[in-house]
């Protein structure tokens, strides 16, 4: 037990899929063997976890009578406390969705997918989540011959609108949070990014119902910056929830444990997600490495939750550091809150205004000096 110990209060949750990952990747077969997700909740909960996600399909990783296996999973969350505040949809694996789900070109398909989400939203409702994921994985394509992108968000719009609707009907209370990605498993996804979904959004029949759950490692794939990324779907109230974990920049999505990739921008997240009024679970969507045996899956799983720790310890010392604040005056961070107009100006009161061009052109900002600040504290040479 240290500081750095995570408790329920932390709210750390974890998708049944990271913990489970067998390892199997396009090269080389599994190097794990199955998990039961009786163990992962057990396991997640002794470690500090305050609750699991999960697909429909994960609850059968050991147990191939539905029935059962969610017996067993809620026997499971009775025995621990843990809590379920966002399930999802495997619309991905199975090959009737190897061109998509919602936006497969076959009618057919997408009907059966919109049973499947269908089914598992009733499970989600029933255990208490009001979060549902929609992650598109597949719902894109390899060459711009094969899909009708237009019609493709149309689909896409018809079957959230059903979706939500149903929501509604059955009085849940349950939020979308579609979940962007550049590619990978298709060559182009739709919904690319946490842009592209907040414009898509504007477009659906209850946006209220719909918000973001940005992935760290999907905005670095397409080379964008998650930190304002997360700003935004924050600024525009859409930050319903969010996938934490690691990438070394725009290659294959390699979900690494949080902190594990790009760990300026981890500091930086912590501090937006601590102090910018966030309030869902911090989730983590990470995979073992493919080179760890059984025990050291529990092993990265709890340095997702440490290293989100340490860095929120750091950002409070970043924050609480005289020099820093010194340092962010002189850079005039806090003078960007200022409204531009005072209450009451019009731009005509602007003319009024004795302004030397060449003397504030002239003036640094020294930012330099604020980023080593920063730098330090993570450095642990400060505070
Ligand atoms: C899949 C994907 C994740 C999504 C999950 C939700 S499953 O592992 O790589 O980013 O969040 O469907
Ligand atoms: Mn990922
Ligand atoms: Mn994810």
């Amino acid at each position: 037990m240290d500081a750095y110990t995570p408790t329920r209060e932390d709210r750390f949750t974890f998708g049944l899929w990271t913990v489970g990952w067998q390892a199997s990747d396009p090269f080389g077969q599994a190097t794990r063997p199955p998990l039961d997700p009786v163990e992962s909740v057990h396991r997640l909960a002794e470690l500090g976890a305050y609750g699991v996600t999960f697909h429909d399909d994960d609850l059968l990783a050991t147990e191939p009578d539905r029935d059962k296996a969610i017996a067993r999973f809620k026997q499971a969350l009775a025995d621990t406390g843990l809590k379920v505040p966002m399930a999802t949809t495997n619309l991905f694996s199975h090959p009737v969705f190897k061109d998509g789900g919602l936006t497969s070109n076959d009618r057919d398909i997408r009907r059966h997918a919109l049973r499947k989400v269908r089914r598992n939203i009733d499970l989600a409702a029933e255990l208490g989540a009001s979060t549902y994921v929609v992650w598109g994985g597949r719902e894109g394509a390899e060459s711009d011959a094969a899909k009708d992108v237009v019609a493709a968000l149309s689909r896409y719009k018809e079957g959230l609108d059903l979706l939500a609707s149903y929501v509604v009907e059955q009085g849940y209370d349950i939020r979308f949070a579609l979940e962007p990605k550049p590619n990978e498993p298709r060559g182009d996804i739709l919904l690319p990014t946490i842009g592209h979904a907040l414009a898509f959004i504007g477009q659906l029949e209850r946006p209220e119902r719909f918000g973001v759950n940005p992935e760290v490692g999907h905005e670095q794939m397409a080379g964008l910056n998650f930190v304002h990324g997360v700003a935004q779907a924050l600024w525009q109230g859409k930050l319903f929830h969010i996938d934490l974990n690691g990438q070394h920049g725009p290659k294959f999505d390699q979900d690494l444990i949080f902190g594990h990739g790009d760990l300026t921008s981890a500091f930086f997240l912590v501090d937006l997600l601590e102090n910018g009024g966030y309030e869902g679970p911090r989730h983590f969507d990470y995979k073992p490495l493919r080179t760890e045996d059984a025990d050291d899956v529990w092993i990265s799983a709890a340095a997702n939750m440490r290293t989100y720790l340490i860095l929120k310890e750091k950002s409070k010392a970043f924050r609480a550091d005289p020099e820093v604040t010194a340092a962010l005056a002189e850079s005039r961070v806090p003078e960007l809150t200022e409204p531009t107009l005072s209450p009451g100006e019009s731009l005509d009161d602007l003319l009024r205004d004795n302004f030397d061009e060449t003397l504030a052109a002239k003036r640094g900002y020294h930012f330099t000096r604020l980023n080593q600040l920063a730098l330090e504290h993570l450095l642990g040479v400060r505070g």
